[in-house]
């Protein structure tokens, strides 16, 4: 009989490497929300993928990061506890960038708890990764390397076959059709964040929370009712912009990719609120599923 594996693959780097590219990259599908910004994702985000012979079960992860606002240690306890509970860790360099200390810490946890690690250096097409050093020359001795391009696709299937290759055998532990655990409507809510990130400046979207309201299928219709939660009035300005015009791009920006991952037309309202708390408030926090 032929062994099957699965188990829990951890994307776990500093903001900005990659993590999400390469899980909508390995899934195929724009599970995970990408931009140019630092600190995008909140959340850990279950991905499944099927291969032959195994089922690989990644965990995107928001970049590890310092801070002391209550938002950025829920987002640090979530690596800890992915880094914990993972089969295997996918430890990703930015090759434009190259190593951290934050990469120092992640290897230190990694080290302690000895799960099996990979070094996975990101962003190869661009042509300032071809003139870093590879391998890089701080990661831990004895770790697989493996240089990917989340954008192009190189490396990916190499990449996979080590990563099934280190699972442990288990039979199959999500069925087959379950491609995420996180519910649709909130997918949706984070592709509001998405162009929340793009559209507005500097630090205002990390002040910005997106809670759906409601999520209504009728007919070929999807109808989305959305909050968009600032700290302060003066923010809530901004995002209202004149005449409306600053959400009114924002939603329009957010329908269409809302539309692209559901495949139907959706029709979206978005309400900008104040909600002076939202990001001291581990309720809060968890409610919004940044958690
Ligand atoms: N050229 C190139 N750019 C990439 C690649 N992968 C990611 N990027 C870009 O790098 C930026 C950050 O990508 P993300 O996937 O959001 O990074 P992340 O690690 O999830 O970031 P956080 O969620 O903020 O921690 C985006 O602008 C991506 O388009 C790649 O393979 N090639
Ligand atoms: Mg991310």
């Amino acid at each position: 009989m032929t062994t099957f594996r699965a188990g829990f693959v951890a994307l776990v780097g500093p903001p900005n490497v990659g993590k999400s590219s390469l899980l909508n990259a390995v899934l195929g599908e724009r599970l995970a929300i990408v931009t140019a910004k630092p600190q995008t994702t909140r959340s850990r985000i279950l991905g499944i993928l099927p291969r032959p012979g195994a089922q690989l079960l990644f965990l995107d992860t928001p970049g590890r990061h310092r801070g002391t606002r209550r938002l950025n240690e829920a987002l640090n306890a979530v690596v800890e506890e992915v880094v914990r509970d993972c089969d295997v860790a996918l430890l990703l360099v930015d090759r434009t960038v190259g190593w951290t200390e934050i990469h120092d810490e992640l290897a230190g946890s990694l080290a302690a708890r000895s799960a099996p690690a990979i070094v996975v250096g990101t962003k190869s097409d661009l042509p300032a990764a071809g003139d870093a050093p590879w391998p890089i020359p701080e990661a831990p001795v004895g770790w697989p390397a493996h240089a990917i391009s989340a954008r192009t696709g190189d490396g990916l299937e190499a990449l996979l076959d080590a990563v099934a290759g280190a699972l442990p055998e288990s039979p199959a532990l999500y069925d087959a059709e379950t491609l995420t655990d996180r519910p649709v409507r909130w997918l949706c809510g984070e592709m509001i964040r998405e162009a929340v990130f793009e559209l507005l400046d500097q630090e205002l979207p990390y002040s910005i929370a997106v809670e759906v309201r409601s999520f209504e299928e009728g007919g070929k219709h999807v109808r989305l009712r959305a909050d968009l939660l600032v700290e302060r009035d003066s923010q809530k300005r901004i995002v209202v912009g004149r005449g409306g015009s600053m959400v009114k791009r924002i939603g329009i920006r957010a329908r269409e990719a809302i539309e692209a991952f559901l495949d139907r037309p959706v029709h979206l309202e978005l309400f900008v609120k104040v909600d002076p708390g939202w990001p001291k408030s581990p309720r809060r926090i968890g409610e919004l599923g940044y958690s």
